[in-house]
């Protein structure tokens, strides 16, 4: 019987090791997807200048994506990060993506990334009243763009 439970904690023990050694490099409360950490901040609804103030506090940009892989994955997380606030507020998340710079030329902030994949709304950016701020929409993950003042929440990315 003794034995039985040295062996079972053995395994326990190389189970928790195993599992501590798959996991990445992200800090605690940040998931790993691909070569990146995200962390979805559903707390606090911000505009986007403070969203992208916040990550940089947090050693990371507001969130860029590449793929639909990655969108998907992002609107998962927000979904699980936000419970049932996406649906009381019809506002999901500011990501990076932005045309302050320049309108009608969008880029990811804080990341040398360059815009080739993207996944718009229909009929989105419209640039109504001079929208040069994007987030992700709720019920769809599709993009729109939105005044960058308005307050919505926001997920930070960070490489592993
Ligand atoms: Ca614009
Ligand atoms: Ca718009």
């Amino acid at each position: 019987m003794y034995y039985r439970n040295m062996m079972l904690m053995f395994f326990i023990a190389a189970a928790l090791a195993a599992t501590t050694e798959a996991s990445c490099n992200c800090p605690f409360f940040w998931v790993p997807f691909q070569q990146s950490c995200y962390r979805g901040f559903g707390g606090q609804q911000v505009t986007w200048s403070r969203a992208r103030a916040e990550c940089k506090t947090q050693g990371a940009h507001l969130v860029s994506i590449g793929s639909s892989f990655e969108n998907w994955f992002v609107y998962e997380l927000w979904k699980s990060s936000t419970g049932n606030k996406i649906a009381a507020t019809g506002i999901t998340f500011w990501i990076g993506l932005n045309d302050i710079g320049q309108e009608g030329s969008y880029r990811w902030a804080d990341t040398s990334e360059s815009v080739w994949y993207t996944n718009w709304k229909a009929n989105q950016p419209d640039n109504y009243h001079n929208e040069d701020c994007v987030h992700q929409a709720p019920a769809s993950g599709q993009w729109n763009d939105l005044p960058c003042g308005k307050y919505a929440y926001y997920m930070c990315e960070k490489p592993q």
